[in-house]
């Protein structure tokens, strides 16, 4: 059996399945949308959703992405990274405890000290129809993402381009994927040439490129 990815690419499901493009490991994706896109999630023809009584099954938290890798369920996008790439080693994965610290660290960082605030920036910049965003959200957001954006720019300049090791990693994908959330915010970037390299490299990958495609053939 094979792992199984669950959830749609306009989700945090994006980050999975571009790490599992990067290991280069089989898998299949199993095309979960969020119920709050529905107009009614319980309808008998409702696609597969993050209400539909088998995907709480999977993921009582009723929230996607999930994955079921032969048997073990887990959900969490980050967590599931690490997961995959410490199961299946490579340069993207931890080569000693003290990587596998930093990994964890960076993305810990990313999903509590930046990600409200890049969402946020996403929301109100972008995905919100316009006459329902609120600048000065948008603004807040973007002024509470000043100090980590120059912690990560400083973090790639003294590690070479890249987060942990000198290469690049799963850490890269896990503060990346948030990043690109708050990619509404030039300006938060303007004078952060590091972190404009590194999410530029990081969406030049052929890995991230083939995710990317995959996602616009979705529905907004
Ligand atoms: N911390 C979780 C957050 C998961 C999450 O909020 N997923 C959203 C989509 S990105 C979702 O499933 N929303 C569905 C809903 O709220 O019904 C993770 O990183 O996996």
């Amino acid at each position: 059996m094979t792992l199984r990815i669950y959830g749609v690419l306009r989700s945090r499901a994006s980050r999975n399945v571009w790490l599992a493009r990067e290991l280069g490991i089989p898998f299949e994706r199993v095309p979960v949308i969020q119920a709050y896109r529905l107009a009614d999630p319980g309808a008998p023809d409702a696609p597969f959703n993050t209400a539909s009584p088998a995907f709480r099954a999977i993921n009582p938290n009723g929230l996607i992405p999930a994955i079921d890798d032969d048997g073990f369920v887990m959900n969490e996008s980050l967590a599931i990274n690490l997961y995959l790439a410490r199961k299946h080693g490579g340069p993207l994965a931890a080569r000693d405890a003290q990587e596998d610290a930093l990994m964890t660290m960076w993305s810990l960082w990313a999903t509590s000290a930046c990600e409200p605030h890049a969402l946020r920036i996403l929301l109100h910049r972008r995905d919100r129809p316009e006459g329902e965003r609120d600048p000065a959200a948008a603004e807040a957001a973007v002024a509470a993402l000043r100090r980590p954006t120059g912690v990560l720019d400083g973090a790639l300049r003294d590690g070479g381009g890249f987060l942990v090791g000198g290469r690049f990693t799963v850490a890269d994908i896990a503060v990346a994927e948030v990043f690109r959330y708050a990619q509404a915010a030039p300006e938060l970037f303007s004078d952060r040439p590091h972190v404009r390299a590194w999410i530029e490299a990081g969406q030049a990958r052929p890995a991230f490129r083939a995710m990317m495609a995959e996602r616009a053939l979705e529905p907004e």
